[in-house]
């Protein structure tokens, strides 16, 4: 193994194990996976291994021992090991807003200590769990009352971004664990009227608000929470009504209190807690009042073990390291554009929306943290749509489009809604896909079928196209947990090979400050500044807005 450079000290292209892929990749590319399963009996159990209740056959990749080899020398030369431990101790690993990234301080055990400067982080966020806990338990007894005396039966989170996404996923993906007789729904939207359909049917005096924002300043969760205050006083008269009816999430007590929300109804988190990391903090509180706080301590559970899987397994069996490895495989020496998620499970229907926020703002960058351009493609789109629902619209284009889409499958032994046989449909066709997508179908299999020889061509399956499985025994909040932190911990190994913070998101931050320049000139008559398209859009716009 060659020696290891100092981490980010040597770019990228220029690390001898990325020299050897480039050789590599050349020879491996005309290998089909038929012949790779062919040559090697052991093919399957060689690449796939269980860590932490999660079963990942990797045997349908593009790859040889060799190939795994070399990719793990590109994670080592990079530094990889250093990098996690660097994020676990809690340094400002995320550069371009000198901050810590610590969301695994976020299911630490209550025995951890995690210091940063010099308060133990770990005690706050089991602080900030109890408080949770306990107003989630009120919530769910009845026992809070909204301001008319009535109990809450409607909770509906306002926040956008990874302030919506994870709640929203979550509760879809816990739903079989929720108490049913609370309605939950989440606004995001600036559009009015994704607030005017989730209110529409609700009684204010039982529904109760969480407003969750960071930051509290982002414009289309102010704008909504101002619409939801405003319906409540419409109907409750009394502004003493909003401390019953709203709480808030975020880490800027004085935005809240300008609110007019008490801060005593306030769930902290804190600056070393990414948007799209958030999930798992106070950001939670309507996945906490849905599932209650036991089950959500359990998925904190499964967090922390994939955690501590991360840091400890070594690189060679540690899954989320050989799946960030992976896509850097197909990212940089196959051209792959896109990755796609498929669950095999209704209840992850928002799974692929969710991992498409983490994924693609954390690895979304062309710039180096040490400021220079990259020469290489980083993060790929990730899409995806649950199984068998894609089969029967894009997956067509996978098996026989021109583009190389390397495939994420995600499945389950045991249904939470056992119905006839439809868990054994469900998972054979699971199965069949990834199956077809590796092997394909040649033209001479296809004729021996009776196919004439004209038709032959379009019914051949080339075959060759990569997947991963990854299967649980069931969907429980433990297994949403590991599941979570699987891919967090892969776009993290994926950004320490990129040599890119995996933490910021400047992307979105232009977008905040761009929209508040244009809000004021759709109001006005005044002179406009912008290139002549936008101008025209602003002016047509003004001219036909009642
Ligand atoms: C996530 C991003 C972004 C953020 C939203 C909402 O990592 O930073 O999606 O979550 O812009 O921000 P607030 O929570 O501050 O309203």
């Amino acid at each position: 193994m060659s020696t290891t450079p100092a981490p980010g000290t040597t770019p990228l292209t220029e690390l001898p194990a990325w020299k050897a892929l480039e050789q590599h990749a050349v020879t491996l590319k005309s290998a089909h996976l038929r012949d790779l399963f062919a040559e090697d009996p052991e093919r399957a159990t060689r690449f796939s291994l269980e860590a932490e209740g999660l079963f990942f056959d990797y045997s349908k990749n593009r790859i040889t021992s060799v190939t795994l080899a070399l990719l793990l020398d590109l994670a080592e030369q990079s530094g990889l090991r250093e990098h996690i431990d660097a994020m676990f101790r809690g340094d400002r690993i995320n550069v371009t807003e000198n901050r810590s990234v610590l969301h695994v301080a976020l299911r630490a055990p209550k025995s951890q200590k995690i210091v940063v400067d010099g308060v133990d982080v770990v005690a706050q966020v089991h602080a900030v769990l109890e408080k949770m806990s306990e107003f989630s338990s009120r919530v769910r007894s009845g026992e809070w009352k909204g301001f008319t005396g009535k109990r809450v039966r409607n909770v509906i989170n306002i926040g956008i971004g990874g302030s919506d996404l994870g709640p929203v996923m979550a509760y879809e993906a816990l739903k079989h664990y929720s108490q049913r007789d609370l309605t939950f729904r989440f606004v995001s939207n600036v559009d009015g009227t994704d607030f005017a359909e989730a209110a529409r049917d609700l009684d204010p005096a039982e529904t109760l608000f969480i407003v969750a924002s960071k930051t509290f300043t982002t414009l289309e969760t102010m704008t909504n929470a101002n619409s939801a205050r405003a319906w409540v006083l419409d109907k409750l008269g009394d502004p003493k009504a909003i401390a019953s009816h709203f709480v808030a999430l975020s880490t800027n007590a004085a935005e809240v209190s300008k609110f007019g929300i008490d801060t005593a109804n306030m769930f902290e988190f804190w600056d070393w807690v990414g948007g799209r990391y958030s999930m798992d903090s106070a950001i939670g509180l309507s996945t906490m009042i849905a599932i209650g706080p036991e089950s959500f301590r359990a998925m904190l559970a499964g967090f922390h073990s994939i955690d501590e899987h991360f840091r400890n397994a070594p690189l060679a069996e540690n899954l989320p390291v050989l799946m960030g490895l992976l896509t850097v495989w197909y990212s940089n020496f196959f051209g792959a554009q896109t990755m796609a998620i498929l669950p095999y499970d209704q209840y992850l229907k928002r799974f692929p929306a969710y991992l498409q926020q983490l994924t693609m703002e954390s690895n979304g960058k062309s710039t180096t943290v040490s400021g220079t351009h990259v020469k290489y493609e980083t993060g790929p789109v990730y899409w995806g749509e649950p199984g068998t629902n894609g089969q029967h619209s894009f997956y067509q284009l996978i098996h026989q489009g021109t583009r190389l889409i390397p495939c994420d499958f995600l499945g389950f032994m045991r249904s939470l809604n056992p119905l006839g046989d439809h868990h054994d449909i469900l998972t054979a066709n699971l199965f069949a896909q990834a199956e077809a997508l590796a092997f394909g179908k040649t033209t001479d299999e296809v004729i021996a079928q009776g196919t004439p020889d004209w038709l032959a061509p379009h019914k051949t399956f080339e075959g060759n196209r990569p997947s991963n499985m990854i299967l649980a025994e069931q969907l429980t909040p433990e297994v949403l947990g590991k599941l979570i932190a699987l891919y967090e911990h892969n776009v993290f190994t994926q950004g320490v090979i990129w040599q890119i913070d995996s933490f910021d998101q400047w992307g979105v931050e232009l977008g905040k400050v761009l929209a508040m320049r244009i809000v004021p000139e759709l109001k006005s008559a005044s002179p406009l500044q912008h290139d002549s398209s936008t101008n025209a859009l602003i002016e047509r716009y003004r001219n036909q807005k009642v």
